[in-house]
């Protein structure tokens, strides 16, 4: 458990870990690259022996013990879940296949003259624990943009909803009817063997992604009243095309910002509730849509995503109760405000991580690059410098640092995407790329159903009764 998640990596048999930390593979043949379906299928078997292997070996060995605070705890650090994709370390924040983020921005495919990873290489590297080349990224996101009509009649549900609707909802609804075309649901109907549950579930997986843009869209402009919804441009990238049909198309600063919020938004190990959602739904044979949703539903919770709007909203608060330009001392009352009256410092605080998220340093380092002169940009800077000492001084929270949504929504509202309500959107969007490609392994790998126990406090009482 205390080893970090490199050396743990590092000495796995697994040959999809291993591969993340060989030379890149590049399985591209001379005249067509290999697709990530294609380069799934190839890694599957030996991944169904290895893990068979560790079971034989390993199965029957103690993970340490379980204290009935972690029952009532809500099951901090209890190791429970698998996930290959990514593993995060307390103080070092998230590998994505063993790498960090700066690794994944150093290696993963750029657009042509863009500076940030393009999220369709997190993906392959997500499934594949592979870095793919840029042509196979490139037909990553044509793929995507052939996949990414959304039905009329879920165009409808969301033409239909109020906007006074919260986004994550009409999200979610939509999300869940996606699965009225799932080919894992109609695969299960027609008898498909257990071996085979990958596929259908790959292919609803690249639907779901492909898909969100469109969703998102729409809901942006319904909502927020932003005119017409353009199409797809299938010679784009994901990123760009979501970009695009917000209304930011034009602005490559924002479509970089785009490419890099998506990466780093994408996965954070198994256990958050959205991707934990994701896995136990998905865990009862649910297609990834009804699964998906599930994860968004969780994702809307104002203690995981929510806080990316919670935040934005805090800060616009005490900009208006003690001004733009406040001194120290006026701002750490306000934090104090916020503490007395029983509310969270949102952006702040993790149940894993003990340091500053590295998704906040590298959302910081954009902003340094790109607006570094922006006054909200200067405050969550002022407020990173007073915030920590607090809470230590406050005396509750384990990790007084802050968390990836600290940094978002200034991000967003600096280039114009000013509607907070519609932020946790974005989040969502990206943490569908993690969550779907551990549904495809779960699949692969035969996941079975999740049934954890649970105890009564009685029974609790009568267990430990008379025992020191
Ligand atoms: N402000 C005030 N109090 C905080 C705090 C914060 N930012 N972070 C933790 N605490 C409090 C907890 O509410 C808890 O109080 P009680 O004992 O009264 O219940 C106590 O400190 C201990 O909590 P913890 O063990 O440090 O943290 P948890 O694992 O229970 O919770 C988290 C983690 C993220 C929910 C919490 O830090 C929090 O509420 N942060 C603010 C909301 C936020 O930014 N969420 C986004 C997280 C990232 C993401 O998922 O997107």
């Amino acid at each position: 458990m205390a080893a970090p998640a490199r050396s743990i990596l590092k000495a796995s048999r697994s040959p999809v870990l291993r591969s993340a930390f060989s030379s890149v593979r590049y399985s591209s043949t001379a005249s067509k690259p290999v697709t990530l379906k294609e380069r799934l299928a190839e890694l599957i078997p030996a991944e169904i022996e290895n893990v068979k292997k560790i079971r034989a070996e390993h199965g029957k060995k103690s993970f340490g013990p379980v204290i009935v605070d972690q029952l009532y705890g809500g099951m901090r650090g209890l190791p429970a879940l698998i996930w290959d994709g990514s593993v995060l370390d307390a103080d070092e924040g998230i590998r994505f296949r063993g790498k960090t983020i700066p690794e994944i921005q150093d290696l993963l495919p750029k657009a042509p003259g863009g500076s940030e990873p393009l999220p369709e290489g997190l993906f392959w590297l997500l499934v594949t624990g592979e870095i793919p080349t840029q042509e196979q990224v490139a037909e990553l996101s044509k793929d995507w943009a052939a996949r990414s009509a959304i039905p009329e009649f879920v165009e409808e549900i969301l033409d239909r909803c109020p906007p006074t609707l919260h986004p994550m909802s009409q999200f979610s609804l939509a999300v869940t009817a996606l699965n009225h075309n799932s080919a894992f649901a109609k695969a299960y109907q027609d008898g498909v063997s257990k071996k085979e549950y990958w596929g259908p579930t790959f292919e609803d997986s690249m639907d779901l992604i492909a898909k969100l843009p469109n969703i998102a869209g729409r809901i942006y402009r319904n909502v927020f009243g932003q005119g017409k919804l353009p199409a797809i441009d299938a010679s784009k990238d994901y990123s760009y095309n979501l970009a695009s049909l917000l209304g930011f198309g034009d602005n490559a600063a924002f479509v970089e910002l785009l490419r890099l919020y998506i990466t780093i938004h994408s996965d954070h190990e198994g256990g958050n509730v959205s991707a934990h959602a994701g896995k136990l739904v998905g865990s009862a044979l649910s297609d990834p849509f009804l699964s998906y949703a599930a994860a968004l539903n969780g994702l809307a919770g104002p203690l995981h995503g929510l806080a990316n709007q919670e935040v934005l909203i805090w800060l616009r608060k005490m900009q208006s109760k003690i001004g733009e330009d406040a001194t120290d001392e006026a701002v750490k009352e306000y934090v104090w405000s916020t503490l007395k009256n029983g509310q969270v410092v949102p952006g702040y605080g993790h149940a894993v991580l003990r340091k500053t998220d590295p998704r906040y340093t590298a959302q910081r380092e954009f902003a340094l690059k790109h607006l570094p002169d922006d006054k909200l940009f200067k405050l969550v800077g002022q407020i990173y410098t007073i915030v920590p000492d607090i809470l230590l001084e406050a005396g509750k929270a384990k990790n007084p640092w802050p968390n990836v949504d600290a940094h978002s929504g200034v991000l967003l509202a600096h280039y114009g995407l000013t509607q907070m309500q519609f932020y946790t959107v974005l989040f969502g969007v990206s943490r569908a790329f993690g969550v779907a490609a551990q549904l495809i392994w779960d699949r692969a790998l035969g996941a079975p159903l999740e049934r954890p126990k649970s105890y009564s406090s009685a029974l609790i009482e009568k267990m430990f009764h008379g025992k020191p």
